[in-house]
């Protein structure tokens, strides 16, 4: 079948078994019937080294590696850790955190989302902090214990921050989008992170454009097809 798919932001973790089981029946029902599988970040809730031996780390590296097709992962902002070493055990190709396809003669800018959402200044700062090679390889040569609580630490310190942050400021800034789109010099776009599905559709430089966000899973799945006729959001059970 000509279509390529992508998802984001499954968040999967222990906690959430549900989110997982939807996630390996995706993989076995819907994923293999497809020319391509994009995933664009924040596959799991947090990511502390590919060193971590999480059985439900395995568990998804297993069913990814036993799909039939070509599969990719742009890092999120829970899971820019995930190296090389997974990616490998996993079959995914790690791309880097901006790529333009070429598909069904659409030129479209892949990307998780969280590098337009430049009204959150908060984050742009500890975004640009942890994405400093020195502190990841420093914070990857701890004892995974540690790791695990200074994960936690942050996790609490996000969710504290966010209940003072207008959703507005956690949303896509307009002129960082079009920027980007005019940067690539693309007409589509597709993203994740904001966990707000819809594919708007504007006009920009006299161009219609189209920006296709990806929704969270949580009781339902969420996928971007891409095919010849266009961009579709889907939502289907698990
Ligand atoms: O993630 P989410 O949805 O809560 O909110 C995000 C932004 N927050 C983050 C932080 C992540 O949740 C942290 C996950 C860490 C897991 C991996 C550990 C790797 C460690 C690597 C070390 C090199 O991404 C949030 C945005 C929101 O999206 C919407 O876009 O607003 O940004 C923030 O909340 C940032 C805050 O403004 C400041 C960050 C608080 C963190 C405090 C750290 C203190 C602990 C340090 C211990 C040494
Ligand atoms: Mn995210």
């Amino acid at each position: 079948m000509s279509r390529t798919l992508f998802i984001a932001d499954l968040h999967l973790c222990q906690e959430e078994p549900a989110i997982t089981a939807g996630f390996l029946h995706f993989l076995a029902r819907e994923a293999p019937h497809c020319n391509a599988l994009y995933i664009l970040g924040d596959l799991f809730e947090a990511w502390i080294g590919d060193d971590d031996p999480s059985p439900l780390h395995r568990q998804v590296a297993d069913a990814l590696r036993a799909l039939p097709v070509p599969l990719f992962f742009i890092h999120g902002n829970r899971d820019f850790l995930l190296g090389k070493a997974y990616a490998r055990a996993s079959g995914m190709t790690l791309l880097t955190e901006e790529q333009v396809l070429t598909l069904y003669g659409h030129r479209v800018l892949i990307l998780h989302g969280d590098t337009l959402c430049t009204d959150d200044a908060g984050y742009q700062r500890f975004r640009a902090k942890v994405h400093q090679r020195w502190l990841q390889r420093l914070f990857l040569a701890l004892p995974l214990l540690i790791r695990k609580r200074i994960a936690a630490r942050m996790r609490d310190g996000s969710k504290q921050a966010n209940q003072h942050k207008s959703l507005a400021i956690m949303d896509v800034n307009a002129e960082a989008v079009n920027a980007t789109l005019q940067r690539q010099q693309v007409t589509m776009m597709i993203h994740g992170h904001t966990h707000r599905p819809a594919i708007h559709r504007f006009v920009l430089n006299g161009q219609p454009v189209e920006r296709a966000v990806l929704g969270a899973w949580h009781a339902r799945g969420s996928m971007i097809q891409l095919d010849a006729s266009g961009l579709s959001l889907i939502e289907f059970d698990f």
